[in-house]
């Protein structure tokens, strides 16, 4: 029987093949992907996140649980979020400056990659000026900002101020996230709106483009 507590376990150790070997078989035995994902890898990340925190684990070891996630991720992504394939609207989404944790904005860009949106992922430490010149290329309808420190967040601030000194404001929906975010921050800076996870962050930008 598939044990998620195991997926959490190893890849904590960030024990690659464990972890690949465990979630194929939750896979095979029908388990949700969005259940492997909850319940199996994040937990396991956000107790990587708790240890590192108290000191117990160091950033080689942070590393090596993150590569693992990237790659248990990789089995889930055809999976995630099937059914839905029309276009919905184009995004442009990125980690913002200064800022290099990828993890979450890639679980976004594939949630609503999923959901049917057209997504030009600009990646990590992506300037406020980087964004704007994406959002006017790609005529974006929403801009995605990523952000996983509480020093890099006043860049979501620098982004929006960007998007309005270039004219775009009004053209391009704003939503933002991370784990320091919240609904509070975004009111604050005149953000379209905060999603706390990937699967509603598809779900506010499908509204925004309604
Ligand atoms: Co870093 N790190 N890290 N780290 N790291 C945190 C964020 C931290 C909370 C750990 C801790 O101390 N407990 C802490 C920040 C403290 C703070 O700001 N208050 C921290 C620190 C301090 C640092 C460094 C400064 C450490 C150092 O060098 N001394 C350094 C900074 C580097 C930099 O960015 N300039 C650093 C480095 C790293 C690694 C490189 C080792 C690695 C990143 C690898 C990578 O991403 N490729 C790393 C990791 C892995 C973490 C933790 C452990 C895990 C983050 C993660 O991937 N979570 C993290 C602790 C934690 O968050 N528990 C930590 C899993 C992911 C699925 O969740 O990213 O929250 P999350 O995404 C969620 C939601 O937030 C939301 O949806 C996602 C899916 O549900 N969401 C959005 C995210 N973006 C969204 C955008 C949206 C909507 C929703 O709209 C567009």
């Amino acid at each position: 029987m598939a044990d998620l507590n195991a997926i959490t376990q190893a890849l904590i150790s960030g024990d690659e093949d464990q972890v690949t070997r465990l979630v194929q078989k939750a896979v095979d035995e029908n388990v949700a992907p969005k259940e492997i994902l909850n319940e199996g890898l994040i937990k396991g990340m956000d107790i990587v996140g708790d240890r590192m925190e108290d000191g117990d684990m160091f950033i080689p070891e942070v590393l090596r649980s993150a590569k693992t996630m990237k790659v248990a991720v990789t089995i889930l992504k055809p999976l995630l979020g099937e059914g839905e394939s029309a276009m919905s609207g184009k995004v442009v989404i990125g980690t913002v400056k200064r800022d290099l944790h990828d993890i979450g904005k890639n679980l976004v860009s594939m949630m609503l990659e999923s959901g049917g949106f057209e997504i030009t992922d600009l990646g990590v430490d992506v300037s406020p000026e980087q964004f704007v010149q994406a959002v006017k290329d790609q005529q974006a309808h929403v801009v995605g900002l990523s952000a996983l420190l509480t020093t890099t967040m006043p860049m979501m601030q620098a982004t929006i101020d960007a998007l309005t000194e270039n004219g775009l404001r009004s053209q391009v929906k704003v939503v933002i996230g991370g784990a320091p975010v919240t609904q509070k921050f975004a009111d604050e800076i005149g953000a379209d709106g905060y999603a706390p996870d990937a699967g509603s962050a598809n779900k506010l930008a499908k509204q925004m483009v309604a």
